[in-house]
């Protein structure tokens, strides 16, 4: 199957430059050498980035060669592709730790090395820091016209809009993108280039520039922006941004994120972030007309991607997180997943001091409110539906002490199936 039925087939096919030539081109048994850029607006990628990622690794299995661009240099600009808004400018120290940040993740997921198809990961920086100002006007902006710039939806949007208009300098954006795609030409023999529907535009200003400046034809394709269905941004929850960093977004959040999907969007984001072959993905939409309450398909999305992002060792802790909140074992949870697992639970502070020295578990019962008086605690205990760390308690006498601590600072107490309080120790 070729690349372009591929994506079709994984609802990732937005649009392209002649499909014939690009199919033509990408058949003709040499690898063919294409790039996605990345804005470093943040030290981390996110889910949305993803995609993105995986579509250079499907690319880069057809026997292709990725080049990741990070935009060290577009970043000090701002894309204002699909933005309402002009952008704030980061400073210089946060740009250099994103850009460090980026890279590591990108060199990550890529098989990179040397060889005829192996990834490399590049700094637009390099190259735009060396261009001066009358040169850059002179060789490159000439090939532009402001005419049709006007009419790019990434501009027309903003000169419509009285209140947000957009400064020379996001306007200059797509010229600073159409000089990569010109250099990567150039220097590296690239001609595909790749991004969400919303680089439509810039990309084929570079494809443009490159007929004018070299004679020669390059290609574009573009994939379709992530949407739910329920109209809701695709890659955020409550926290905010889904990132790939494990300090910001913990593989438990992660696997929590892609595990919530709704129904009406798990087969679609099976297709479009995992290589399940299709005859699985078809076997588990089965699944979800006929066992609708079992959750397979977002189960199997979950694990996918918190496999394929942290590890089967994130995965596993993801999964014991997970089973925290239904009586799972609690003991070899860090705090940080203890705080996340029981974040909506109510909680209660304890002294550390206090606990040292021993706290009657009835006393600590009644104090934290977790049951209305000693007495309604003994008869809990009794009838054996009271759990610490989610192991029965039947000891009414028993006194807490720190070793009773989960991760050194907590304590679960559960009432029955479902009812949870959390102790932290200050
Ligand atoms: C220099 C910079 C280039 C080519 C591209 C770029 C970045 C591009 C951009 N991309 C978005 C970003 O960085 O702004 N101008 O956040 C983002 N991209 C992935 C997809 C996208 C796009 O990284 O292309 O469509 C999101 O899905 O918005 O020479």
């Amino acid at each position: 199957m070729n690349f372009i039925e591929e994506l079709k087939e994984r609802e990732l096919f937005y649009a392209s430059t002649d499909e014939e030539k690009l199919l033509e081109h990408l058949g003709d048994g040499t690898p063919v050498s294409f790039y996605i850029g990345f804005d470093p607006t943040a030290d981390s990628l996110h889910v949305g980035s993803l995609l993105q990622i995986l579509l250079m690794v499907r690319l880069q299995n057809h026997g292709h060669r990725p080049i990741a661009v990070v935009g060290g240099g577009t970043g000090m600009i701002g894309d204002p592709s699909g933005k309402s808004a002009e952008r704030k400018l980061l400073d210089e120290e946060s740009l250099k730790a994103n850009v460090a940040g980026i890279e590591k993740q990108l060199a990550g997921f890529l098989r990179m090395g040397d060889g005829p198809t192996d990834a490399k990961v590049v700094n637009n920086y390099d190259w735009l820091s060396k261009m001066g100002y009358i040169e850059f006007l002179r060789d490159i902006g000439k090939f532009f016209s402001v005419n049709s710039m006007i009419a790019k939806e990434s501009v027309k949007n903003r000169l419509s809009n009285r209140e947000q208009g957009i400064s020379y300098t996001e306007f200059s954006y797509m010229l600073l993108q159409s000089y990569d795609y010109l250099h990567l030409f150039r220097s590296e023999g690239c001609t595909l280039q790749m991004g969400g529907s919303d680089q439509w535009g810039n990309i084929t200003t570079g494809i443009d520039l490159i007929r004018r400046m070299e004679g020669q034809g390059a290609h574009g394709i573009t994939i379709p922006l992530l949407t739910t269905a329920s109209g809701t941004k695709f890659g955020k929850t409550e926290a905010g941004t889904v990132w790939l960093d494990a300090d910001r977004t913990s593989p438990y959040q992660f696997y929590q994120f892609w595990v919530r999907t709704e129904d009406a969007d798990v087969i679609k984001l099976l297709k479009n972030f995992t290589f399940l072959p299709m005859e699985e993905i078809s076997l588990l939409e089965k699944a979800l007309i006929e066992q609708p309450g079992a959750r397979i398909p977002a189960k199997k999305l979950a694990e996918e991607l918190t496999r394929m992002v942290h590890g089967e060792e994130g995965l596993t802790a993801a999964l014991n997180a997970s089973k925290a909140l239904f009586g799972g074992d609690l003991s070899s949870l860090s705090a940080r997943e203890l705080a996340e697992c029981f974040e909506d639970v109510p909680s209660h502070s304890i002294e550390l001091s206090a606990l040292e020295a021993g706290i009657p578990l009835l006393t600590l019962l009644a104090d934290s409110g977790f049951v209305a008086s000693k007495g309604e605690a003994r008869r809990l205990i009794k009838q054996g539906g009271f759990y610490v760390n989610n192991q029965q308690e039947q000891d009414q006498e028993m006194v807490l002490t720190p070793a009773t601590l989960l991760a050194g600072r907590f304590m679960v107490f559960r009432a029955g199936k479902k009812r949870y309080m959390l102790i932290k120790t200050t």
